[in-house]
């Protein structure tokens, strides 16, 4: 490879295959049917697509060609098909005995909770379409979306399919100005919000965010639609409405509007380390089968499934796999409205028991914080519905990885640890749980019909186990389609950072990784999360889960700090058990440690203790803030992700 690749130091050798039981009921029952699926749709894509996206999902129109790539890196799917996300999540279950099958079930987080069924769900999104429409929602008109995990959120999301409005879902924990910023780029006409969502045993205001956000300057809204929800006093102004109040009047009748395959479904911000957040668009057709088919074999839905996703609807998994997803596929979906807190350590766990929950899909830094707050909770309740595992967001830790196995799977669940991006509008790289052993902190291998890969900058496939960017050869119908209003932004940040050559446009994630002798992927994270020590490039991860392995640590973030020798050194932020008082005897064996798991080219320089470390919202940890933070310099770059302010001003403090 003519690019200093990134080397990969974590050993991991332990393989889980499913258990017999799991496989021989499973959608796809072994690792040879996965490879024969795999090589299918390998020689012929548009093919392997075209008869899933016949059998599986509901079409007013066929397409006419499966695949337009005649002018990359813009794709369209299923061109001139006639289709619409709403009917195929909800009209098609209702001649079934799905038609009063739960689909939503919903907890609150101050205990109470809801259930609606298929019919259920149609009826009140029928009727909120009919209320969008009454306030001028047009197809094509933008609405957004900033609502508390309550059922009215994934209510709204339905209904703007189902008139062909596209969403901009902003998630209930940004701020006013960063709020004001989405609505803008998406040029939204209507938004639907709540006075306000329980997080963390208060009340976070939303409304009051919404006129803020409204107040500076002009923008397209037209309408405010308030659900009530926590009951707290707001100011109503004439812009603004009550959902109650609307739909009281509203008729339940609203057939859904066939959309253009290619029609825009929503619009989604991602924010990269510089400049203002990308809309990340994706469109009607490709989407819903992506969407569709991974769940349907990552999670091995079956009728009598208890889904339940923990994401919130603001990110991408909430839109794929807590919404259109299971819904599509007629499963049950649990939503909950609280987050993992110390007043309550044994919430997710009460979720399982009481919901009988039997497939649970969760991010690394909720494990974290529950292998932190002790397995008696976990112990303590009736987790034996669980049959299914997954985990999405981060890399996760081994250490984390065989907590979730033991404790919360009791070593007979699968765990597919699944990549994607919201870019990627589903799961790319995942084990299939019936079929693929799996390995602890391993994504393993690409979903059918995914042709990632490992590349340098020329485009050229690393060797086993050496490191580079991961990278996608071909067009997947979840792709996004656009940066919405910069087509540029949208070439030069995914498509020209390996140039294409002779035509073939190569799609770069951003991500770091390696391919073992098994041909599973292990992704390192970021690429801008690289460091280089003396030469050595290493991924933050793989020291990170050295650390996680001593029993001392709850959780670590390593970053590279400018060093005249060596380039770069590491720098070492780390959170301690319960137990555990942070001293310098612990920092000093703290290194010993990393060295003794990986080796001296790994030697943490500095070891800091911290309370917690800077995250988003989604909950990933933001190094760059830390890198900016090791170097004693000013943090630059948009921090409007971040989930908790005072956690970078006590590291400041400490520093
Ligand atoms: C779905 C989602 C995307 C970035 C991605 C990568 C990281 C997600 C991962 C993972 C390792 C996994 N990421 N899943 N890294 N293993 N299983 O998280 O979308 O918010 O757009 O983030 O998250 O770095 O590039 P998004």
């Amino acid at each position: 490879m003519s690019q200093p690749t990134i080397e990969s130091i974590l050993q991991e050798e332990r393989l889980f295959p499913p258990t017999a039981e799991f496989s021989a009921q499973a959608r796809i029952k072994s690792l040879e049917e996965y490879k024969s699926l795999y090589d299918r749709a390998k020689a012929d894509p548009l093919k392997f697509w075209s008869e899933l996206a016949e059998q599986e999902l509901h079409w007013f129109q066929k397409w006419d060609t499966v695949l337009d790539w005649s002018n990359p890196p813009f794709a369209k799917w299923f061109v001139n098909g006639k289709i619409n996300l709403s009917y195929n999540c909800l009209d098609r279950h209702l001649d079934s005995d799905r038609r009063n099958k739960p689909a939503i079930v919903w907890e609150g987080e101050p205990g109470d909770s809801k259930t609606l069924t298929y019919a259920e769900l149609h009826q009140e999104v029928c009727k909120f379409a009919n209320v969008l429409k009454s306030l001028g929602v047009k197809k094509g008109d933008g609405v957004g979306i900033y609502m508390p995990m309550v059922p009215e959120a994934a209510i709204a999301m339905l209904a703007c399919a189902r008139i062909g409005a596209p969403h901009s879902v902003v998630f209930g924990g940004f701020s006013a100005e960063a709020l004001r910023d989405r609505l803008v780029d998406a040029e939204v006409k209507v938004v639907v919000t709540a006075d306000g969502g329980w997080r963390k045993d208060a009340i976070v205001p939303l409304k009051p965010q919404v006129d803020k956000a409204l107040a500076e300057g002009t923008t397209s809204v037209e309408k405010v639609v308030v659900v009530k929800r926590t009951a707290q006093d707001i100011a109503m102004s004439d812009r603004d409405l009550w959902w109650h109040d609307l739909i009281q009047d509203a008729s339940a009748d609203c057939p859904a509007e066939p959309m253009d395959s290619e029609d825009m479904l929503f619009i989604l911000y991602t924010s990269g380390s510089t400049g203002k957040p990308k809309g990340v668009v994706h469109t009607t057709g490709g989407y819903n089968l992506y969407a569709h088919m991974t769940a349907q074999w990552i999670f091995d839905l079956q009728e009598n499934d208890v889904y339940w996703c923990t994401a919130d609807v603001g990110w991408i998994t909430g839109h794929s796999y807590v919404v259109y997803g299971p819904l599509s596929n007629g499963a049950t979906t649990v939503m909950y409205e609280g987050a993992p807190r110390a007043s309550n350590p044994g919430c997710f766990w009460d979720v399982i028991e009481k919901h009988k929950v039997s497939i649970f899909y969760t991010a690394p830094t909720a494990i974290r914080a529950f292998i932190k707050m002790g397995d008696d909770h976990p112990n303590s309740r009736d987790l034996s519905s669980l049959r299914l595992l997954g985990t999405v967001g981060e890399p996760i830790n081994p250490e984390a990885w065989m907590w979730y196995h033991t404790i919360i799977g009791k070593e007979k669940c699968p765990i597919v640890d699944t990549w994607w991006q919201t870019e990627t509008g589903g799961i790319m790289i995942t084990a299939l749980p019936g079929a693929i052993p799996t390995k602890p902190g391993s994504a393993t291998l690409p979903f059918p019909g995914i042709l990632a890969d490992i590349v340098d900058l020329d485009g050229n496939s690393a060797g086993v186990n050496e490191g580079g960017y991961l990278a996608v050869r071909y067009p997947w119908p979840g792709m996004m389609r656009t940066v919405y209003k910069d087509p540029d932004r949208f070439r030069k940040t995914y498509w020209e950072h390996i140039p294409p050559q002779d035509g073939q446009y190569i799609y770069f994630a951003g991500d770091g990784a390696r391919r073992d002798e098994d041909g599973y992927f292990w992704v390192m994270g970021r690429v801008d999360d690289v460091i280089n020590v003396a030469g050595h490039r290493l991924g933050t991860m793989e020291v990170e889960s050295a650390l996680v392995s001593h029993p001392a640590v709850a959780e670590a973030a390593v970053v590279g700090k400018p060093d005249e020798i060596k380039g770069q050194d590491i720098v070492a932020f780390v959170t301690l058990e319960g137990t555990y008082q942070p001293s310098e005897d612990l920092a000093k064996e703290l290194k010993k440690h990393v060295v003794g798991e990986i080796g001296a080219i790994a030697r943490p320089g500095e070891i800091r203790f911290a309370d917690a470390l800077p995250k988003t919202r989604s909950g990933k940890i933001m190094r760059r803030l830390l890198r900016d933070l090791a170097a004693g310099v000013e943090i630059s770059g948009d921090t409007s992700t971040l989930e908790d302010r005072s956690v970078l001003e006590k590291l400041r403090e400490g520093a």
